[in-house]
């Protein structure tokens, strides 16, 4: 099996998240990607690949303009600002509160503010995710890692793996979240509507419900999104991810969530991704985008859910039997004893040989 890597996420070098208005030392961290690639070397049978650029455009597919000029900008102006830290974290953000009572034409004018605490608000939702000073690179890289992928399974290959770091799955249109900058997963999907023609299928299988992806295909009906998910009345990212978001428009009946208690073993995970498979199954289409992460795990610092690594053997075996080709995207997982076993057997459990 193919595998995009590159050494470029290394630039997003976070040391801090704020959980509950307290620094504490971050999870999603530069080690994540040494480890899995690290593993994926060690068992032999991936060939590793690097990134190609493909630029803005198939960013702004899925994107405002905005977010991308303010990841852009944002390390620089916190540089001129001569504001001496290591990393920008927002403290103050819109709430929908904020607006209550406000008609479409004045919410229309609201506007991104000049000073860079206030954009970061804007074009944020959480203090889990700080900039740092190569933020932005990597980010564009880690959409890179996406569209080589998504460029290899175009170009005949079966099933390919882009160890995309940071992950993706949070960051909405005009958002990011949670550690996630651009939706990787969301791009690809969309690169591979414009490139078939065809509908495109994304699994999410990280413990997080992917808000960010949600969002962009919310009323598209030639993008399935289903998500299995710990459930968002318990944890992040809280506003999101319940079982009666189906979508609307033409999206209705396009958008799957599936939550899941706390504790949640492989047997419950297993039957859950039946269901979303079967989604799958009933969406016409020849590739599905797999958003793939490892905070399911019984020992990931975040999670709550009690996966065995059988249970991502099997998990890659049932995907595979869609008979589908697959992009296979890495998101989260921050258990790093366990992470590069984890990803091998969810690998190996898709393409058990080469
Ligand atoms: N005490 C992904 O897995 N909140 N993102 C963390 C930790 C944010 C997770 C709170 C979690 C984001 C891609
Ligand atoms: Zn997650």
């Amino acid at each position: 099996m193919k595998a995009v890597t590159t050494e470029h996420h290394r630039a997003h070098d976070v040391r801090d998240e704020v959980y509950l208005g307290v620094p504490i030392p971050a999870h999603e961290v530069v080690q994540r990607a040494g480890i899995i690639k690290g593993a994926l070397v060690a068992d032999g049978g991936f060939d590793l690949v690097e990134p190609t650029e493909h630029g803005e455009l198939p960013i702004l597919a899925v994107h405002d303009r905005g977010l991308l000029r303010f990841l852009e900008e944002a390390w620089g102006e916190v540089r001129r600002q001569a504001i001496g830290r290591q990393s920008l974290v927002a403290d103050t953000y819109p709430s929908l509160a904020m607006f209550e009572g406000m008609s479409r034409e004045a919410i229309a004018k609201l506007r991104e503010p000049a000073a860079i605490g206030g954009r970061a608000g804007w074009w944020g939702l959480d203090s889990s995710n700080p900039i740092v000073p190569g933020t932005y690179e990597a980010a564009r890289w880690a959409v890179d890692v996406a569209l080589t992928a998504v460029d290899l399974v175009l170009g005949g290959e079966r099933t390919v793996y882009g160890l995309c770091r940071p992950p993706g799955h949070h960051a909405a249109r005009s958002m990011a979240a949670g550690y996630c900058f651009f939706n990787n997963a969301a791009i690809a999907a969309e690169a591979i509507v414009r490139a078939t023609g065809e509908r495109v299928a994304i699994l999410d299988v990280d413990y997080h419900h992917g808000n960010g992806t949600q969002q962009i295909f919310w009323r598209r009906g030639d993008v399935l999104y289903a998500s299995i998910h710990g459930d968002p009345m318990r944890v992040y990212p809280f506003f999101l991810g319940h079982a009666d978001e189906v979508g609307e428009g033409d999206g209705v009946g396009m958008n799957v969530n599936l939550p899941l208690p706390a504790e949640a073993g492989d047997e419950l995970y297993l039957e859950a991704l039946d269901r979303a498979l079967e989604a799958i199954n009933a969406t016409p289409g020849s590739i599905v985008v797999v958003s793939l992460g490892f905070d399911t795990y019984r020992d990931d610092p975040i999670g709550d859910f009690a996966l065995t690594r059988a249970a991502y053997a099997e998990a890659g075996r049932r995907v595979a039997a869609l008979g589908r080709r697959l992009v296979i995207l890495q998101e989260g997982g921050y258990h790093l004893p366990s992470l590069g076993k984890n990803a091998v057997a969810w690998l190996r459990g898709v393409e058990p040989v080469g």
